[in-house]
């Protein structure tokens, strides 16, 4: 596979420092981004191009795409980013505070689940999806630790259309790290990240375009 990033580290003092500039060489084993505490492999791009905006378009057109809901200090909000959720059965998953039932795979996301869990050795039997229809969409600092999800179980990030940065923050050092995914690019968080780290999608006013991440999950049942 091959990868194409620039790797940055935020120094306490607020400084950003390039350690890494990786252009197109092949990556034969996924790389830990994380300095400390929890594993975070990127595996670069793993399909071409052309197969990435075939699976964009078609999970753009195919999927029930919602408006996510959550409670904040009492109070139900609507986001512009949209949410879907795909599994083996029609799970409920309890996720900002409000019950969903999942919907059964498509054929594409079947054939997408399969492919990750060739690609990272692990299984999954569920699928977040996120659509932000531009940079001005993001997602907050959090850690995925709901209660329903597996403890310490794999979580892999398979990420389609506009190139966005995404960021871990050390829960206690405050410490940063943060990569570019573009499209066709695939990232598992796994071990005792989801402990000792947040992770967030900043918005931005450089992206114009849309962006769908899909993160395959493992509910327990
Ligand atoms: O959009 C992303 O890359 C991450 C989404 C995320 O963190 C989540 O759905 O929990
Ligand atoms: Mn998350």
């Amino acid at each position: 596979m091959y990868i194409y990033f620039l790797l940055y580290i935020n120094t306490v003092s607020g400084g950003v420092k390039v350690i890494m500039d990786l252009f197109e060489q092949f990556l034969v084993e996924p790389i830990n981004i994380l300095p400390k505490e929890g594993e975070v492999n990127y595996y670069g791009e793993v399909m071409p191009l052309e197969e990435a905006d075939f699976y964009f378009q078609a999970l753009l057109r195919e999927v029930d795409w919602r408006c996510d809901q959550a409670v904040i200090f009492g109070k139900r909000i609507e986001t512009k980013r949209k949410v879907a959720w795909y599994a083996d059965r029609p799970f409920s998953y309890t996720y900002s505070n409000i019950t969903k039932y999942a919907q059964l795979w498509t054929k594409n996301l079947r054939a997408l689940k399969n492919a990750v869990e060739q690609q990272t050795g692990e299984t999954y039997n569920s699928c977040l999806l996120n659509l932000y229809h531009n940079g001005s969409e993001g997602m907050a600092w959090h850690s995925d630790g709901e209660k329903d999800l597996q403890e310490n179980g794999a979580i892999a990030s398979l990420s389609f259309g506009a190139t966005r940065k995404f960021a871990f923050k050390h829960k206690q050092s405050k410490e940063v790290v943060s990569l570019d995914l573009k499209a066709g690019s695939l990232l598992v968080m796994k071990g005792v990240t989801q402990k000792h780290w947040l992770h967030r999608l900043p918005p931005t006013k450089k992206v114009s375009e849309a962006r769908i991440n899909l993160t395959f999950r493992t509910i327990n049942t």
